[in-house]
């Protein structure tokens, strides 16, 4: 898909989003009467911290990096309610999709979204300082209600990280997928293709993953560098488990 053509891009509706009780707001927003978006895809997670470090890792090593993780992973608003930390993933789809819901969210800090575009989404939002040990600002963390994928290629990047293909419809994925004909676990930090304890099957024959998944774990199972890290593509596979392992 090219640009200004049919579009998909991800929205996460976020902790701070899901506490002020603002999704319906925010669905409102971007309804397809508003936006002319649909939804492809759409699920309730519970953020991983391989999910959040994957999704944040460009901002991997930035002072606000920690307390960014926090935020997704909805510890700072459900900090003694840990069934209530989740956010809401959704594939919207359409025509220029990546640019609507971008104008529609506004700038990523609250108070300039307050002062250049009222009315938007993150306008609603706050910042909130953040401490070190001796109680002294280090720097601000932004709680801006929804994130919104920036460009098609972040995108893409995105809705494979959090989305398989079998999350949407069919006729809705606008990835290359392929049927798996092999086994591939998960263990510790590798994948292999036998189970041994501990480990957790990834993909089973007959399973449809994303293309270049496919491409890449293979790689991968062989010893030999891959454009894409194990965790990023194995975190959603991980997620709503309930297994033991800390992910
Ligand atoms: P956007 O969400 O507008 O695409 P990104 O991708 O640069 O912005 O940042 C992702 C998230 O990281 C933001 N939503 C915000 O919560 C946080 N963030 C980005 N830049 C900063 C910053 N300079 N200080 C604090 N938090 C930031």
């Amino acid at each position: 898909m090219g640009k200004g053509e049919l579009e998909q891009t991800l929205v996460l509706i976020k902790p701070d989003a899901m506490k002020n009780s603002l999704t319906g707001y925010v669905l409102a927003q971007l309804s397809e009467f508003h936006t002319g978006l649909c939804f492809a895809g759409l699920k309730v997670v519970q953020v991983t911290r391989m999910l959040a470090e994957e999704h944040y890792v460009e901002h991997r090593g930035k002072g606000f990096y920690s307390a960014l993780l926090d935020y997704i992973m909805g510890f700072l608003h459900y900090p003694d309610e840990p069934h209530r930390r989740r956010v809401v993933a959704i594939v919207y789809q359409g025509v220029d999709a990546v640019q609507k819901v971008r104008a529609i969210a506004g700038p990523t800090n609250p108070h300039v979204a307050r002062d250049e575009k009222p009315g938007c989404i993150r306008a609603l939002g706050t910042l909130v300082p953040i401490l070190d040990e001796n109680g002294k600002e280090i720097d601000q963390r932004m709680d801006n209600l929804i994130h919104a994928s920036a460009t098609l290629e972040e995108a893409e990047r995105e809705i494979k990280l959090w989305f398989r293909p079998n999350d949407i419809p069919p006729e809705m994925r606008a990835y290359e997928t392929q049927g798996s004909e092999e086994h591939f676990y998960y263990k510790g930090e590798t994948v292999v293709d036998a189970y041994a304890p501990g480990a957790v099957c990834i993909l089973a024959p007959g399973d449809v993953a994303w293309a270049s998944d496919l491409r890449a774990l293979q790689t991968l199972r062989q010893g030999l560098p891959a454009p894409y890290s194990l965790r990023s593509i194995v975190a959603k596979y991980l997620l709503n488990r309930r297994v033991s392992f800390d992910w």
